[in-house]
């Protein structure tokens, strides 16, 4: 497969003002690849592209034509899961088991989109007999969405799904360390048959070809999934044009594990979160909060199951663990560990930088494990979006709940305890936009998935996805002929 061409107006097209460049196996430090990137004349043009295509054949097509393409190109996107899964894994480092697993899924994320089209029903507003008012839901237009490196497929299934049952045509641009696996999904969507310009796929740099995405007079709405400072960035540069904005951003996900629990279940999800994806995901349980009588049992645990996690070359089916995606992502992990080991946390495994047989240049980092993390500690509140566990001790649900509570974030909790009194209670009272019981990153296409505080704003998957592209139009038509 080649990635040195732009996809747009449903055409590969060399960049104008981007180029070629290399990118980089995280698991060698070594380009593997040379791939097209895109500057602000590529972004014109693919935006130029998307305009065309929702003023003309998108907007004429009927919602249940617009759901036989999704539908078509789901089944597309499942002939070809091994492929992409090797693409991703190759390009940001990440476990082939873990790619597969979570790729294997998106054709039924596409599936649900593509059920929602032909859905999206307004509703008649009762007034007097003298006019006829109803609302219909109507798409934003042009959207752009903006990808991050560390699950740049999910993250594409997540917006553009939405987004064109909705009605929208979309420029994507994936992170300029990861865009591969974006470039891909331009082939599909050819052989579906999507019409020309629907969607367009421009990798870039984000203060480039993304920050002129997001000023562009002619995009109705930027989603975004990415770090909150670079949200920040973008609501400034977005401003003036008053676009509509979505967000995903980070999160610092408590598992709070009750003395009540079942211990081994609330240890096999915690360990197993603290390290999938090397660490790099808005969802994962990076603070594990353990009630005091169970607190020793869980540390060693931790303790033990750190050493066993494979960590290797990432397409390897038995590697768990591969690199992080990128240098500065290696560099950013490890200095997080040095500010834990500062603050006066108990490192009781791993630490280091890891230097597996052959791949001595790779991005790998041993799997961590801080204990007795005290609350307002930077490994406690900020994403390290590396390897890296903090145990925390507490007592009794009222601190667990502050402890949890207590971070700028709001995405996901997980919460584990054998009373369903306490299960509703201490829910109810987390501030996060996705609480688990007894289960943890159960994520799915039906399942609104969003964060509070400064996590985010808006909801992906669900019905609820399509709300941000979608806006209400009301209209009131008069049965009489006169005007009063
Ligand atoms: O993210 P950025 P980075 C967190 C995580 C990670 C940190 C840094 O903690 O360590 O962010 O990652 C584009 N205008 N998450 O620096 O910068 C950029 O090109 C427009 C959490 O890579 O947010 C890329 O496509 N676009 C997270 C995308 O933004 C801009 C996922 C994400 O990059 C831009 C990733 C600009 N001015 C990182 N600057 C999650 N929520 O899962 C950058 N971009």
């Amino acid at each position: 497969m080649q990635f040195d061409r732009l996809y747009i107006g449903g055409e590969w097209v060399k960049p104008i003002d981007g180029g070629l460049r290399p990118s980089t196996d995280p698991s060698t430090g070594r380009p593997w690849g040379d791939v097209a990137y895109g500057g602000r004349a590529d972004v014109d043009r693919a935006v130029a592209a998307a305009r065309e295509a929702f003023a003309g054949p998108w907007r004429k097509m009927a919602p249940w034509e617009r759901a036989a393409l999704l539908r078509k190109f789901a089944d597309l996107y499942a002939t070809r899961v091994e492929a992409l899964a090797q693409i991703e894994s190759r390009d940001n480092g990440r476990a082939i088991r873990e790619s597969r697993g979570d790729i294997g899924l998106h054709p039924q994320y596409w599936q649900w989109f593509a059920s929602l089209a032909d859905k999206l029903s307004g509703r008649t507003i009762p007034m007097d007999d003298s006019v006829h008012a109803f609302t219909s839901r109507v798409p934003v237009g042009v959207v752009g969405t903006i990808t991050p490196w560390n699950v740049p497929l999910m993250a594409a299934t997540w917006k553009l799904g939405p987004a064109l049952a909705a009605g929208c045509t979309v420029v994507l641009k994936p992170a300029e360390q990861t865009p591969a696996s974006s470039l891909a999904l331009g082939e599909i969507f050819q052989e579906a048959g999507f019409p020309a310009g629907v969607v367009n796929i421009v990798p870039g740099d984000g203060a480039t070809a993304g920050a002129h995405l997001v000023a562009h007079a002619d995009v109705d709405k930027i989603a975004f999934t990415g770090e909150g400072a670079t949200a920040k960035t973008i609501l400034k540069t977005g401003a003036d044009t008053l676009k509509r904005f979505s967000f995903e951003l980070g999160g610092k996900a408590p598992h709070i594990i009750f003395a009540d629990a079942d211990v081994e279940q609330a240890v096999n999800a915690a360990t197993g979160s603290a390290w999938a994806l090397c660490g790099q995901s808005c969802a994962l349980g990076s603070r594990v909060l353990v009630e005091s009588p169970i607190y020793d049992r869980v540390v060693e645990a931790f303790r033990e199951r750190a050493g066993r996690v494979r960590v290797g070359n990432p397409l390897d089916p038995a590697t768990h663990m591969g690199p992080q995606a990128h240098a500065e992502q290696l560099a950013k992990t490890l200095d997080y560990i040095e500010l834990g080991k500062a603050a006066g946390a108990n490192l009781i495994a791993g630490g280091s930088r890891l230097a597996p047989s052959g791949m001595e240049n790779g991005y790998f980092v041993e799997p961590t494990v801080f204990a007795d993390v005290a609350p307002g500690m930077r490994i406690e509140q900020e994403e390290i979006f590396g390897p890296v566990a903090a145990i925390i001790p507490f007592d009794g649900e009222e601190e667990a709940i502050a402890i949890a509570n207590g971070t700028r974030y709001g995405l996901t909790a997980g919460l584990w305890t054998g009373d369903v009194g306490r299960a509703h209670r201490v829910a109810n009272r987390i501030d996060a936009g996705m609480v688990w019981v007894n289960t943890f990153r159960y994520i799915r296409w039906s399942t609104p998935y969003g964060g509070v505080k400064q996590s985010g704003w808006g909801r992906e998957n669900g019905i609820e996805a399509l709300d941000s592209y979608l806006e209400t139009r009301t209209t009131v038509i008069s049965t009489t002929g006169t005007f009063a």
